[in-house]
């Protein structure tokens, strides 16, 4: 029997600001704060009811998280106004409230993959071609979903999905990916289930190997798969 204190990790999907969403996953898998960890696929960001509030969350719990598409547009958002410009996604930065400078220096902090003993955590997934993370393209980390072959089109129809096009010993955790939605094959779990445009969010546990969800209160943005 396994020790009621074992340490259990619980892997989440895109959340875009779904606070509520993540509290009802945590409480359905009955998160220890302190005992059990927590991961974030990335996209925390962007599009949803409560981003700074789903930040909170994350820091409160000591969370481990890798850096989306779409918290890394805040970033170069944060850093184009500052320089005086007018970025694509200027309402980013705004929308982490009063503690804004926080979180910045929060999302600045998160890596574009984290590697731990059985796990490669990476939001959008791996560069084929290429040994380790540490020698792909962030680009590529943070946007892949099919692979043409050189890095220049990484979500077209017809090309294969990036996971067909390699082979890593370990498993890979990511997210990134709403329209295909649950991805659950042996060495890859893919957690973007669209949450913020209505459908659900996903957590994936890899001690009880077990998928968790919880449907969105409702649809928070229109669907725009980016
Ligand atoms: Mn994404």
């Amino acid at each position: 029997m396994d020790s009621p204190t074992q340490a259990r990790r619980l892997f989440v999907g895109d959340l875009h600001g779904c606070l509520p969403e993540l509290d009802a996953l945590l409480a359905k898998f009955a998160f220890r704060p302190g005992i059990d960890r927590l991961f974030s696929v990335g996209d925390v960001v962007g599009k949803g009811p409560d981003v700074p509030g789903t930040l909170r969350r994350l820091k409160e719990l000591g969370a481990h998280a890798v850096l989306g598409n779409h918290d890394f547009a805040l970033l170069q958002a944060a850093r184009q106004m500052q320089a005086g410009r007018k970025p694509k996604h200027a309402d980013y930065p705004a929308s982490l409230g009063e503690e804004r400078d926080e979180w910045i220096a929060y999302l600045s902090a998160w890596p574009f993959y984290l590697e731990l003993p059985d796990i490669i955590l990476t939001h959008a997934g791996l560069e084929p071609g290429k040994s380790h993370p540490a020698a792909m393209d962030p680009r590529i980390l943070m946007q892949i979903r099919t692979w043409d072959g050189s890095g220049q089109d990484l979500n077209r129809d017809g090309d294969p999905p990036w996971f067909e096009c390699i082979h890593p010993g370990k498993i890979i955790v990511f997210g990134h990916w709403a329209k295909r939605g649950l991805i659950d094959l042996p060495g890859f779990k893919g957690l973007d289930t669209g949450c913020v445009y209505g459908g659900k969010l996903t957590g994936w546990c890899p001690e009880e190997n077990i998928f968790l969800q919880v449907e969105a209160a409702r649809a928070y943005a229109p669907v725009h798969y980016n």
